[in-house]
């Protein structure tokens, strides 16, 4: 069943805690974006921005949202919805209107969306600064109409000092309340259920979108409202190319199946990386590369806990990786580590699948983040990662993935059965 909506106290608290965060004199402009055009007349899949649903709930394309410091009271936030549109309703099904919005946000200031610059231009009179943010950290992402809104906006209001929301939102989005925790189990809970399917289902002669394609079956049909991103599925020596997408290629008997994948409820994902012998068998040489990449995937797991910065769990994991791959042989030195690493051990998770973090900050108890060494070996056509999601807490980690199989009995044990 799809997830139903998140209590709208979920969302007051959220807005309370940054009205907290905003400083005397400032204000926050949230917006939710608009679909991005694809060609023609078509666009491409809208999807609500991480931020603005964390503090309204709101799906509605266009909305905005206007906070100012806790001090002022309910009076200090705004939600501004399109005015309903019946041809646009006719063509593209119904939109949120001013009581609905109300309801599900817990948000008691409710305006159409063109009384938002007449707001805007009387709240900001005595203000400094204005906190807003799109795209903040990839330069090559295109400019959308909400960067050239803002743009528009520093030349009118000049006096006003435009700021950055996102270091104040990394503070309350990498701590995850119950509700959110909740949903990337239900997520993981989809995806064990897909993964064992594949693991059912899989064999030589597949095709990697096949797979692909089962997955997403499984996702959708559960209730999920998307695939949380381009699902990898690369059999042998594709798994060496880290983000390959393109799934074409036919599975081999004596290939691994490297299996990238996350299923979004709710707006939240889990993200998964599982490995397969495409036979049910694992050889000695990929049982001796995947025992390598699970023994740091376990011990990085039994090091992770709050208070650590992601700059220290970089730092231990290029140890840990580092120390183990050397024993086992596949580097001379742990200095070379990057040559079959490749990658970072992990990334904070949330509503974006790679969520806000910044590397010197301590994690908070409550965090969820990904655990996935990986070990690529060209020459010999393999790559291997086993990724888990791990929630935080003061002594260490709870595995929120661990019903997901990885040890070698088990996999081969359930891949028996086909
Ligand atoms: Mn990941």
């Amino acid at each position: 069943m799809r997830a139903p909506n998140l209590p709208a106290r979920f969302f007051s608290k959220n807005r309370e805690a940054l009205r907290k965060l905003l400083p005397e004199g400032s204000l926050a402009l949230v917006s939710n974006g608009a679909p991005l055009p694809r060609n023609a007349d078509q666009n491409y899949p809208f999807r609500p921005d991480s931020t603005f649903f964390y503090l309204t709930g709101i799906e509605e394309p266009k909305a905005r949202l206007l906070l100012t410091p806790w001090s002022e009271g309910q009076a200090g936030e705004t939600l501004f919805l399109p005015p309903l549109d019946a041809s646009k309703e006719t063509w593209e099904g119904k939109m949120t209107g001013l009581e609905e919005g109300k309801v599900l946000s817990g948000i008691e200031g409710v305006a159409e969306l063109p009384a938002f610059e007449f707001t805007l231009f009387s709240w900001q009179k005595h203000r400094e600064q204005l906190y807003c943010e799109v795209n903040p950290i990839f330069p090559h992402q295109p400019l959308t109409a909400e960067h050239l809104f803002l743009e528009n906006l520093t030349r009118r209001l000049p006096g006003l000092a435009f700021k950055k929301l996102g270091p104040l939102m990394l503070k309350l989005r990498s701590k995850k309340s119950k509700e959110e925790v909740a949903r990337i189990e239900q997520a993981l809970s989809i995806m064990g259920r897909a993964l064992d399917r594949v693991l059912r289902t899989l064999k030589p002669g597949r095709l990697e979108y096949q797979i692909e394609a089962e997955l997403a079956h499984q996702y959708l049909y559960a209730g999920c409202d998307r695939v949380g991103f381009d699902t990898i599925v690369a059999a042998g020596a594709n798994a060496t190319t880290l983000h390959y997408v393109s799934n074409r290629s036919r599975i081999k008997k004596s290939d691994l199946v490297l299996i990238d994948t996350g299923a979004e409820y709710g707006m939240y994902s889990g993200d998964i990386t599982r490995v397969f012998p495409a036979g049910g068998k694992f050889s000695a040489k990929q049982k001796k590369a995947y025992q390598t990449v699970l023994e740091v995937n376990q011990a990085m797991i039994a090091e992770v806990k709050a208070g650590m910065s992601w700059q220290e769990i970089n730092e231990r994991a290029k140890r840990i990786q580092g120390e183990i791959y050397k024993k086992a042989g596949y580097i001379k030195a742990e200095k070379n580590l990057p040559s079959v690493g490749l990658h970072r051990i992990g990334h904070s998770l949330g509503l974006d699948v790679h969520d806000l973090q910044q590397a010197e900050d301590p994690l908070p108890v409550g965090a969820v983040i990904t655990i996935e060494p990986g070990l690529y070996l060209k020459e010999q056509g393999m790559g291997i990662r086993i990724e888990d999601n791990v929630l935080l807490t003061q002594e260490g980690c709870r595995v929120l993935s661990q019903k997901i199989p990885k040890e070698i009995a088990e996999i081969e044990g359930r891949m028996k059965e086909r």
